[in-house]
C-alpha cells in the first residue's frame, strides 16, 4: 500500500470503530457516569435510545469538526488561500436544511415508540397512590376490598451520620424505615400527587421520574423483571429536607408480597384496636417521642427549641402549655399559610394522641394533662 492509502485506511477504520469504542467505554463507565440500564423493558428502551442518540450526536460532531479543522488547515492564509466571494447558494442551503431534518426525523421515530409505551398505563394489575409530603412519601395500595394498606416512608439515616458524628452507612440518605413493596413481573400503576408542594418520584432503575403535584394526579407504571431493592430520591426541590426524602422499592416474589400485604392489613386492623385500648400518660409520652422524632423534629428540633422565627419553640410555648383543645387543633389542622402541616390525615389516632401528650409533658413542658386516641378519633369524626 502507498503511505497515503495506509493513512487513509487507518483513519477510515478508526472512524468506523468509533461507535463501538464509545459503546464499550460507556459499558465500562456505566456504573459511574452513564445512566443505568435498569430492570424494566422501558428502562432498557430508554437506555438504548440514549446510547443511539448519543452516538449519532458524536458522529455528527466528528464530521462537522472534521470538515472544519480540515478546512482551517488546508486553506490557511500562509498557504496562500484566497477566500471565495460567491453569494447565496440555493443548493447548499437546501442541503444543509434537508440533512438535519432527515436526521431529526430519523431520531424521532424510535423516540416516539418508547414515549408511547411510557404513557400506556392501561391494564394495570395493581394501583398504588404515591403522595409527596414535606418530607416523606406516603404509599396507599388502592384495594377495593379488605382493610386499606397505607403508610409513610421516612428517611432512616440517623442524625449522627448526617451531622458527621457517626460513620456514614452504605446507603446513606437512600434508606427508609418502610419501603414500598411490589411484586415482580406485575404491571403496577403509580398515581402520583402531593399534599403540600411539588415533589417528584424518581427511581433510575425503573426509568420512572414523575412529578407529584398538589391537585393533580400523574400516572406512571412499571413491570419490574428482577427482584431486589431499588433506590431513588425526590427530584424536585421541595424545601429544607428535599435531600432527605429518598425512595426505596422492594421488589419481591408474588407469594412474599401476598404474605407482606396480609400482614399490613392485620396491622391496620390492630391500630383500630389500639385506639380503643386503655392508654396511660406514660405509654402515650413514650410512643409520642418516636412520633415526634420522625415527624416534628425537623422543624421544632430535638429539644423543642425550634428555629425561631421560622419554626416556633414548643418548650414553654403558650399553645403547648395552654388549653389542650387549641393544641389539638393546630396539630390536626395545621396552620394554613405556614410550614405547619395538618397532621390529622398523616398520622393515625394513636400517634396523634401520643405526640400531643408528649409535647405537653416533655421537651421541658409539664402541663400534666393528656388526650387519648379515642378522643382524637371522636374529634376527627365530628369534624368530618
Ligand atoms: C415543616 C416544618 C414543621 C413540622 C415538620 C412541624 N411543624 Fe409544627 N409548626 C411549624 C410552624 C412554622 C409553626 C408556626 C405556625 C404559625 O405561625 O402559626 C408550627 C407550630 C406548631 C405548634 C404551635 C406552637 C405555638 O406555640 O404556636 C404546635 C403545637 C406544633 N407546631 C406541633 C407540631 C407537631 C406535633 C408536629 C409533628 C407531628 C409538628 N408541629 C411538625 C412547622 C412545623
Ligand atoms: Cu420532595
Amino acid at each position: 500500500m502507498q503511505p497515503k492509502t495506509k493513512i487513509f485506511s487507518a483513519v477510515l477504520s478508526a472512524c468506523c470503530l468509533f461507535p463501538y469504542q464509545l459503546a464499550s467505554a460507556a459499558e465500562d463507565y456505566r456504573e459511574g457516569i452513564n445512566m443505568p440500564v435498569g430492570v424494566t423493558e422501558i428502562s432498557r428502551s430508554t437506555y438504548d435510545l440514549h446510547m443511539l442518540i448519543t452516538i449519532i450526536c458524536a458522529l455528527i460532531g466528528v464530521v462537522v469538526y472534521g470538515v472544519l479543522i480540515w478546512s482551517l488547515v488546508k486553506y490557511r492564509k500562509s498557504k496562500g488561500a484566497k477566500a471565495a466571494d460567491f453569494h447565496e447558494s440555493t443548493t447548499i442551503e437546501i442541503v444543509w436544511t434537508l440533512i438535519p431534518i432527515l436526521i431529526l426525523v430519523a431520531m424521532a421515530i424510535p423516540s416516539t415508540g418508547v414515549l408511547r409505551q411510557i404513557y400506556d398505563a392501561s391494564e394495570s394489575e395493581m394501583d398504588i397512590l404515591i403522595t409527596g409530603y414535606q418530607w416523606r412519601w406516603q404509599y396507599s395500595y388502592l384495594d377495593d376490598e379488605g382493610e386499606e394498606v397505607s403508610f409513610f416512608s421516612n428517611l432512616a439515616t440517623t442524625d449522627d451520620q448526617i451531622n458527621g458524628l457517626d460513620e456514614k452507612s452504605e446507603n446513606y440518605l437512600l434508606e427508609v424505615d418502610q419501603p414500598l413493596v411490589i411484586p415482580v413481573d406485575t404491571k403496577v400503576r403509580f398515581l402520583l400527587t402531593a399534599a403540600d408542594v411539588i415533589h417528584s418520584w424518581w427511581v433510575p432503575d425503573f426509568a420512572v421520574k414523575k412529578d407529584a403535584i398538589p391537585g393533580f394526579i400523574n400516572e406512571s407504571w412499571v413491570i419490574v423483571e428482577e427482584t431486589g431493592t431499588y433506590r431513588g430520591q425526590c427530584t424536585e426541590l421541595c424545601g429544607q429536607d428535599h435531600g432527605f426524602m429518598p425512595v426505596v422499592v422492594e421488589v419481591v416474589e408474588q407469594e412474599e408480597f401476598d404474605r407482606w400485604y396480609a400482614e399490613r392489613q392485620e396491622e391496620a386492623a390492630a391500630i383500630a384496636e389500639l385506639v380503643n385500648q386503655e392508654w396511660t400518660m406514660e405509654s402515650l409520652v413514650a410512643q409520642g417521642e418516636t412520633v415526634y422524632r420522625t415527624f416534628c423534629m425537623a422543624c421544632h428540633q430535638q429539644n423543642g427549641q425550634g428555629l425561631p422565627p421560622a419554626f416556633p419553640a414548643l418548650t414553654g410555648s403558650p399553645l403547648t402549655n395552654g388549653p389542650i383543645e387549641d393544641h389539638i387543633d393546630v396539630v390536626l389542622n395545621g396552620a394554613p399559610g405556614t410550614a405547619m402541616a395538618a397532621f390529622g390525615g398523616q398520622l393515625n389516632e394513636v400517634d396523634l394522641a401520643a405526640v400531643i401528650t408528649y409535647e405537653r409533658n416533655a421537651l421541658g413542658n409539664s402541663v400534666g394533662d393528656m388526650v387519648t386516641p379515642a378522643e382524637i378519633f371522636q374529634i376527627q369524626s365530628e369534624s368530618e
